[in-house]
This record gives structure tokens, sequence and C-alpha cells, in this order.
């Protein structure tokens, strides 16, 4: 029986330091120490024994559970630990790792076209101005010399918020540059960007609402000269140095004289036509209309409270839509306003 229990405590502590797992563990608790395990079964024996031998016996078969249930309690924390550790090892973060990439956005082209415009402007030393899109019909019309009656005045072209036609979203950025004229004194070199709208249905090149950028100078003996010379240098920034300008007259209730500038058709060079074919860019004009300007008219220069005796100047307005539909060869007005990202990340 000596021999029986010596062997039982072998096999069950090799046994028990090759378990690896809870559940191995487990049934060798139930194997060795269980109601049916191998130590009851001995002990089970005790009774053939005589009674001087049982004592001794007794204390040997405890001393072998008490050996195996320390053995198996060493081993289930290991196995614990070991699990542990295994888990923390699988789980663990390693911040060496390098992150995905974000995709970085960029300016729509819009704005990619706005801001080397006003880097031009400011470049000469013109300070760019913000103002209202809903505005009075004093600043957008009539103080533009664009009186009662008047046919961009109508109700079938402009938004109008109240019955009386008083208040209206802004049809044109002027409105801006007449506060400033109100509020400044001469001299002045601004530039006023931003979005006007007009009663139109959207097409390829037209939208209710579309973006525009004036600008204004004002000071003692601004001439037309002035005024050629500072949107010849705007073209040949953007178009490049061998850009070729001319200018036409036209008529702006506020300007007088006016103009209209046009440049060369970069594409066929003026002729209007490639390889006997219609030019495609201009349409076999040779020309490209890009803005209207004049000199600001002396009845909006004292509604603003400057003396045009004293002082006179120039102003000009461009649509920023085709400015950028030129300059990206962009073919359809309603393109630039989906916001499709993936039209958008061409540019
Ligand atoms: C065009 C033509 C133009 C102006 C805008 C202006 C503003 C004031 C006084 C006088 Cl406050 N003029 N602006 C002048 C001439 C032309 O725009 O074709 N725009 C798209």
């Amino acid at each position: 029986m000596k021999q029986q229990l010596a062997e039982i405590k072998q096999r069950a502590l090799e046994a028990l330091a090759a378990a690896e797992t809870p559940a191995a563990l487990e049934a060798l608790r139930v194997q060795f120490l269980g109601k049916k395990g191998e130590l009851t079964a001995v002990l089970k024996q005790m009774g053939k024994l005589s009674p001087e031998e049982r004592p001794a016996m007794g204390q040997l078969a405890n001393a072998v559970r008490g050996d195996i249930e320390a053995t198996l309690e060493a081993r289930k924390a290991a196995v614990h630990a070991a699990a542990l550790e295994a888990r923390l090892a699988a789980e663990a973060i390693d911040v060496t790792i390098p992150g995905k990439p974000v995709s970085l956005g960029h300016q729509h082209p819009m704005n990619q076209v706005l801001q080397e415009i006003l880097d031009i402007f400011v470049g000469m030393g013109y300070t760019v101005v913000d103002g209202p899109e809903v505005e009075l019909a004093d600043y957008n019309f009539t103080k533009l010399n664009i009186q009662p009656g008047h046919p961009s005045r109508d109700r079938s072209d402009t938004f109008y918020f109240t019955s009386d036609d008083s208040v209206l979203l802004r049809t044109q950025t002027s409105p801006m540059q007449i506060r400033t004229m109100e509020t400044m004194q001469p001299p002045i070199r601004i530039v006023a960007p931003g979005r006007v709208y007009r009663k139109d249905e959207a097409d390829a090149t037209h939208s209710p609402m579309f973006h525009q950028i004036e600008g204004l100078v004002v000071d003692e003996g601004i001439t037309m000269g002035d005024l050629k010379g500072a949107l010849e240098t705007l073209m040949k920034e953007l178009y490049g140095q061998d850009a070729v300008m001319r200018f036409r007259p036209h008529h702006f209730p506020f300007t007088e004289p006016s103009c209209e500038m046009d440049m060369q058709c970069h594409k066929c060079r003026g002729a209007g036509q490639v390889d006997g074919q219609v030019c495609s860019t201009c349409h076999g004009e040779g020309w490209i209309e890009l803005l209207g300007a004049g000199m600001v008219h002396p009845d909006v220069l004292s509604g603003c409270g400057i003396d045009p005796n004293r002082y006179s100047g120039f102003a000009f307005g461009m649509g920023l839509e085709r400015m950028a539909m030129r300059r990206m060869q962009i073919n359809d007005l309603r393109l630039i306003f989906d916001n499709d990202v993936r039209f958008l990340s061409q540019f």
C-alpha cells in the first residue's frame, strides 16, 4: 500500500507538471483526488490493514493528498498566469507600427482660383473686403445708379425678401464697394469676392448662385490707363506674360466710360480656327471675354460722399466660375457645385 501511494504521488506530480490548461488540471484532480479517484480507492483499502498499521498509513495517505493538492494549486496559479501573459501579449498594441495614412483633402477648385487671384491683387496693394449676402436694394441697385424700373431689378431676375422689393439677395458684389466708399475716404484699393444670386435655371452655364470678384480703386488722378494696367497685370499673372488683351467699349450704369476686356484665344492665337476647323476654345471668335470694367460714374462717387471733382476711380467685375472653368478645363458649371469628390479630387 505504501508502494501504491508513492506510485500514485509520482504519477500525479508528473501529470500535473505536464498539464497546460485549467481543463487538464481539473481532469487530473478528478482522476487522483475525486470521490472515485485513485487516492480514494487506496484509502478504501485501509480497512484491510491491522489497527497498528492504520495510523502510519493514514498519515502517509494524508501527506500524499496534501502534496498533490499543493502541487495542483501551484500549477493552477502558474497556468492562469501563463494564460494571462499570453492574452496580454496577444492584445498588446504596438505603438511603433506606422499609422494608416489619412487622406488629406484640398481646396475646392473655386477656392484655388480665388486664392490665386486674391494673391495677385494683394501683391498690388489691394485689401480684400467681405460683406452681407442679404442686402438692401439701395446698396445693390440705387447707389450704383440702377434706378427703380431698371430691367435688372425685375422680380423675375432677383430674389426679394420683402413685398416692397427693398431687401434682396445681392446680385453682384458691388454693394460691398459702396459700403467701403461710404466709410473710407480715398485712397481706396479693394477687391470684393463672394456669392451672388440671380433667378436663373441651372444648366451648363447658369446657376442661381454663383461667385463674383469685383475690384475698386479710387484716388486722385486715377485714369483708364490705371484700369488697363491693373487688369492686364492680373491676366498676365494668371495666363502667362505673353497673354494678349483687348478692350472694347461697353455700357454699365455704374461706370462711364465702360468697357469689356477680352483675351486673345491661346489655342488659335486669335485666328478662330485650328487646322481648318472652328477653334473649340473660343468657338471661332479668336477672343475670350474675361470681364467688365469702367471708370466709376461720378454720380456713384458723389452718392457715397466722395468728391468726383477731386477723385476718380476704376472698377471691374468678373465671374469666378468662368475663370475656374477656363483654368481647370471644366465644361459644365454644375460639376463645380455638385461636390462629387471623384470630380473634385482631380484638381
Ligand atoms: C461684369 C461687370 C462690373 C463694376 C462691375 C462697380 C462697382 C462700384 C462702382 C462701379 Cl461700387 N462699378 N463694379 C464695374 C464695372 C463692371 O462688372 O461683367 N461683372 C461680371
